[in-house]
């Protein structure tokens, strides 16, 4: 029978934090904290599959969103401002004047209610939080859900779910950094399949052009599995600019039904990750930061291609690219979306 267990795990400014662990009939787990709604581990025979914190103290420190739920709109929105019904409304720029994953207090730092339960084939947590009207810029309060999913067969389940009292943009999305060989070393050996004939390249600010560009031909082209340090550093400008893929691809066959979008490979360990979604994009980001940027596990600095984030969501900037499926949320609709990483 899976278990749903939980223990103290520090205090963040807004209360204790929690850490939520769901344990399959395998005995293989996730950890999940009440601050950010975040999966702070995931173990799969004793092997780490994601990148973390060992204590509360680095997730409240400027960190790079390690497992946590991004929101109220993950990625970036140009200006930090959009049109909605014919208001503008200027959100928190936290990020080259643009706003990025919900600007400097998104959904990552909010402390999350948090339900558990189980059933004979899952361990699971309901977790909520109320965004009030105005926070961060955004229009209307909007009521949140998030399931967390953790199956006997070592999937995880991610369902989001929100309502509005005004008619608003909502795009939520998971930041694991998923290290298939356990232990955080470079994935750049990793092999990577991804759905996608085309990906939205973007301008110096990793803001999208509009463009819907094809892969075939560009670093880009994962249509046929390949390792993902192949193409990371050719000298080609989309990748320069992102010192590695930091890109939002177009998955094919969008109709807002759960669909595998890609499969990724440790060739070592012979494990697989396996991803479905409802979402339209992904953003493949492969830990392209400077050395000294940002820490990871105790506070040691982390190193280049340590993790591969697959986020789904809509297209980054969305808001302003008509050609872009829209991520207004009306009054009276509900958010309702899902994303599905297994592990085999
Ligand atoms: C991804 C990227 C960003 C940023 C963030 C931590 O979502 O798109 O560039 O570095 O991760």
């Amino acid at each position: 029978m899976p278990t749903a267990t939980h223990a103290p795990w520090g205090t963040s400014p807004d209360g204790p934090v929690e850490r939520h662990t769901l344990t399959n009939e395998r005995g293989n787990s996730i950890h999940v904290l009440n601050y950010g709604a975040t999966i702070q581990s995931i173990r799969i025979d004793d092997q780490e599959m994601v990148l973390g914190y060992t204590s509360i103290d680095g997730y409240l420190s400027k960190y790079p969103y390690y497992g946590a739920l991004v929101g109220r709109y993950g990625n970036r929105i140009a200006g930090a401002r959009f049109t909605l019904d014919g208001t503008t409304y200027q959100l928190d720029a936290n990020e080259n004047g643009n706003q990025l994953h919900g600007g400097s207090v998104g959904f990552n730092r909010k402390l999350w209610t948090v339900e558990p339960s189980t059933t004979d084939d899952a361990a699971i947590l309901t977790l909520s939080y109320t965004s009030p009207d105005g926070e961060m810029g955004f229009p209307g309060t909007l009521a949140v859900t998030c399931t967390y999913r953790w199956t006997n067969d070592d999937a995880l389940h991610i369902h989001y779910t929100a309502t509005t009292n005004r008619d608003t943009i909502v795009n939520l999305t998971n930041h694991s950094y998923f290290s298939l060989g356990g232990g955080g070393g470079s994935v750049l050996d990793q092999v990577l399949y991804l759905d996608a004939d085309r990906y939205t390249p973007v301008n110096k600010q990793q803001i999208p052009t509009g463009e819907n560009e094809s892969v075939a031909g560009t670093p880009f082209d994962f249509r046929t599995p390949k390792a993902v340090g192949q193409d990371i550093e050719a000298d080609y400008p989309q990748i320069q600019l992102a010192r590695g893929y930091d890109h939002n691809f177009v998955l094919n066959g969008y109709d807002g039904s759960l669909r595998e979008f890609a499969l990724l490979t440790d060739p070592v360990s012979g494990r697989r990750l396996r991803c479905f979604t409802t979402e339209p994009g992904v953003q493949l980001f492969t830990t392209n930061f400077r050395p000294g940027e940002f820490t990871v596990n105790d506070g040691a600095p982390i190193e280049p291609h340590t993790g591969i984030c697959l986020e789904t969501q809509h297209f980054p900037d969305s808001p302003n690219q008509p050609n872009f499926a829209t991520p207004v949320l009306k009054v009276g609709d509900t958010y309702n979306t899902t994303t599905v990483y297994r592990f085999e």
